[in-house]
């Protein structure tokens, strides 16, 4: 891969030389040019911006140096390259992006200062080149020249032979849609923090299992934007999140929706859920791990886990409740969705899962009996019927 870099601060672009990268271009895989966007202009003091057209703060790079300079990167080029100029306005860098730019043969980057680089540059570069605005994310910055460095690297590492080991590429973050697994070394204990058990246990599954449902946790408390394609596969299009306390009033306002159908198929009106306050329900969030389903920005669908100790000496329970889906939404399998996420978020130490539900919910009944649950117990409290089901390593 050829890779042109136009900036003027060329040096802002040494760190290429270093590790990886480094290593990549001596041993021929990437043939890297760094070019002075000064040695392109022709006055005295060597002038790349002006003032801008009908006035406004700053300076505007001028669109001479930048049309020689991209001459010249374009007549040594056996195709047509892809030009990235990186700008906070441009189509946001992630994964996927890096994957496609890693399959060009010839990348250049076009590196703005000041407020912008004159908008014709951009047109006149169509001639040559495939031209991508990329950004980093929503900030600014005071030039692209760390943001090339940032793109160059996620995308030199992509480069067949650049990386020694390919299941180190395929088994990182955002290469599935979740964030990574934490890890640890030696020592097993160290300033009174000790690895975790299931890791030294030489069971290869368990250590599966685990490093997934931690995969799984990470994301939905750090990232619940990656969840509905990674965790949530199979909801279609709902937008899952962990909920927060923005989410309670309309949270209440679903919970007694769904709860009213429940009161009336069970002739009951001492539900706990029928009787929710905002205030119970703020407090509810801060106790379980709760998910919020929203499609097309109406929230309508939830479901929330706890982990709690189990039947005596059988270990811990997730305990999995308040799992609704507007009544007019049900039966698109929102709620089967919604009850897989929840299990799959379950902590490693929980070893069952257990939910409760009315008597007389029919079609509850029916879709915890396909999920694998069986009844373990009956009016306790009175009215309701308890499930459980046994984890196994692959949920
Ligand atoms: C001048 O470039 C930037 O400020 C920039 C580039 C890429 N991503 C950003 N978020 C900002």
């Amino acid at each position: 891969m050829r890779i042109d870099v136009v900036s003027i601060f060329p040096d802002y672009l040494a760190p290429l030389d270093l590790s990886l990268i480094g290593k990549a271009r001596r041993d021929g895989l990437i043939e890297l040019h760094v070019h002075d966007l000064r040695t392109f202009t022709h006055d005295r003091h060597r002038t790349v911006d002006d003032t801008p057209y009908g006035g406004g703060a700053g300076m505007v790079m001028k669109p001479q140096p930048w049309s020689e300079a991209l001459d010249q990167v374009a007549a040594q080029a056996d195709a047509r390259p892809t030009l990235v100029i990186p700008g906070p306005g441009g189509q946001r860098f992630d994964q996927a992006m890096a994957r496609r730019l890693a399959e060009c043969d010839h990348l250049v980057f076009a590196c703005g200062r000041y407020e912008g680089i004159d908008e014709r540059v951009y047109e006149y570069a169509a001639r040559d080149f495939e031209v991508r605005v990329v950004s980093l994310g929503d900030y600014v910055l005071n030039g692209g020249e760390v943001a090339a460095l940032a793109v160059i690297e996620a995308v030199a590492r992509l480069v067949p032979g650049v990386i020694g080991n390919a299941a180190s590429l395929v088994e990182e973050s955002h290469e599935d849609g979740l964030l990574e697994y934490p890890v640890y070394t030696k020592p097993e204990h160290w300033q009174g923090l000790s690895v975790p058990e299931v890791l030294l246990s030489g069971d290869h599954g368990r250590i599966a299992a685990w490093r997934h449902e931690q995969r799984l946790l990470r994301t939905a408390a750090r990232r619940p934007d990656l969840l509905p394609r990674a965790a949530a596969a199979g909801a279609g299009e709902l937008e899952i999140a962990v909920a927060t306390a923005a989410d309670a009033g309309e949270l209440l306002t679903l919970t007694h929706a769904c709860w009213l159908k429940e009161g009336i198929d069970n002739r009951s009106l001492d539900i706990p859920a029928q009787h929710e306050t905002l205030q119970s329900l703020t407090q509810s969030l801060r106790d379980w791990t709760t998910y919020v389903a929203r499609l097309d920005g109406r929230l309508v669908g939830t479901v929330r886990g706890r982990l709690q100790d189990g039947p005596a000496g059988k270990g811990a329970q997730w305990d999995i409740g308040r799992l609704m889906v507007a009544p007019d939404l049900q039966g698109r399998g929102f709620g089967r969705a919604l009850l897989e996420l929840i299990q799959r978020s379950a902590p490693p130490a929980a070893v069952t899962y257990g939910l409760l539900t009315g008597a007389a919910s029919e079609g509850n009944l029916r879709m915890y009996r396909r999920a694998g649950f069986r009844v373990v117990a009956r009016d306790d409290p009175p009215g309701t019927v308890s499930l459980a089901k046994r984890r196994r390593a692959t949920d």
